[in-house]
């Protein structure tokens, strides 16, 4: 308990320094070595810090909206943000981490594009006592190679996109699954979840799977590649994001079908462009992604610069969406 009160103490001190600008603090504890010479300890605030960030790409709505969120608030903050674009490929998200490191960044953020295969450059930087911190993206190494998870439970919302689907298909329909990027966080824990509640219904059937890696000109030619292969069989989707349904959307009217009637569509982000679609009843669901993820980020950043704890993972909180009321929260959706 008082611990947790000194913790919050320090991190609201550690705040009204950073946007006073005061970078020091005169600790005059009991236990400090020579009590008439105060031991002076540096808190440091975001003027003081070089943040290197390794972002996937552009390929979503979402991801414009992510990254516009670091951007504004790194701006708000007036901290050293230097961003880099990986368009959507692990190496060009390696090379960014080594440029970071032999920058000498002071944290580096990364949403990282696929989930392996970054043990040796994450330990590069913990060798170069860089800490790391995951935005929205999970990657499978060790524990003590990052400091923090800052994003979503893509397993759960497999699972909701599921009990969703279950419920407007009464129990009964022919699934095609649009997937996200192969081998990705989001994409692995959503069809996951998907299937731990699908497999409880014997009539609720995965017809195929194939990744339209998020974006929306994939998501239209897999659909449409579905529809040849299967024809009107097919009276529900499941697809890993908004980009992909809004593309899903386009090649089932061109096939001559009715989208949301005659094929169902259950969709994870909850952009913009999904509460449009689902206005026009042509999305039946979208499940929420958080993706302004900015202000949590920097407030992470700066907890750990200074030597705090923070938690493994710190969870976005988020809902979900029916074509009921879409008209009414359009206008309040930011992204
Ligand atoms: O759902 C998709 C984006 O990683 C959660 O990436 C993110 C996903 C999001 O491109 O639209």
């Amino acid at each position: 308990m008082r611990f947790s009160i000194a913790i919050g103490w320090f991190v609201v001190f550690t705040l009204m320094a950073a946007s006073t600008g005061c970078a020091t603090y005169i600790s005059t504890s009991l236990d400090s070595q020579s009590p008439s010479t105060p031991s002076v300890k540096t808190i440091k605030t975001y003027q003081d810090i070089i943040i290197g960030y390794a972002q996937i790409g552009a390929e979503s709505e979402w991801r414009t909206a992510n990254t516009a969120s670091l951007k504004e608030t790194a701006e708000q903050l007036h901290v050293e943000f230097r961003f880099s674009d990986a368009q959507q490929k692990q190496e060009n998200q390696i090379i960014a981490l080594r440029k970071f490191i032999v920058q000498k960044v002071d944290v580096i953020g990364i949403s990282p594009v696929v989930e392996t295969g970054w043990e040796p450059i994450f330990r590069e930087a913990k060798e170069a006592g860089i800490p790391i911190i995951l935005v929205d993206r999970w990657a499978d190494v060790p524990d003590d190679l990052y400091v923090t998870y800052l994003g979503s439970d893509f397993v759960e919302e497999g699972r909701n996109s599921a009990r969703v689907m279950e419920k407007l298909m009464n129990g009964t329909a022919n699934i095609v699954e649009l997937v996200g990027t192969i081998d990705s966080a989001p994409a692995n824990g959503r069809a996951k979840g998907f299937r731990e509640i699908i497999q409880n219904y014997p009539e609720m059937i995965i017809m195929d799977s194939e990744s339209g890696d998020f974006t929306r000109a994939r998501g239209k030619e897999v659909m449409e590649n579905f529809l040849k292969k299967y024809g009107n069989k097919i009276n529900a989707v499941f697809s890993h994001n908004d980009d992909m349904s809004l593309g899903a959307i386009q090649a089932i009217e061109e096939a001559g079908l009715r989208p949301g009637v005659d094929i169902k569509i259950v969709s994870v982000d909850a952009a913009r462009g999904a509460f449009q679609a689902m206005i026009a009843g042509k999305l039946n669901a979208t499940i929420e992604c958080n993706p302004l993820l900015g202000p949590q980020f920097f407030d992470i950043v700066l907890m750990v610069v200074n030597g705090e704890s923070v938690p493994k993972w710190v969870p976005s909180i988020e809902s979900i969406y029916f074509p009921d009321n879409a008209e009414e929260i359009l206008p309040t959706r930011k992204y």
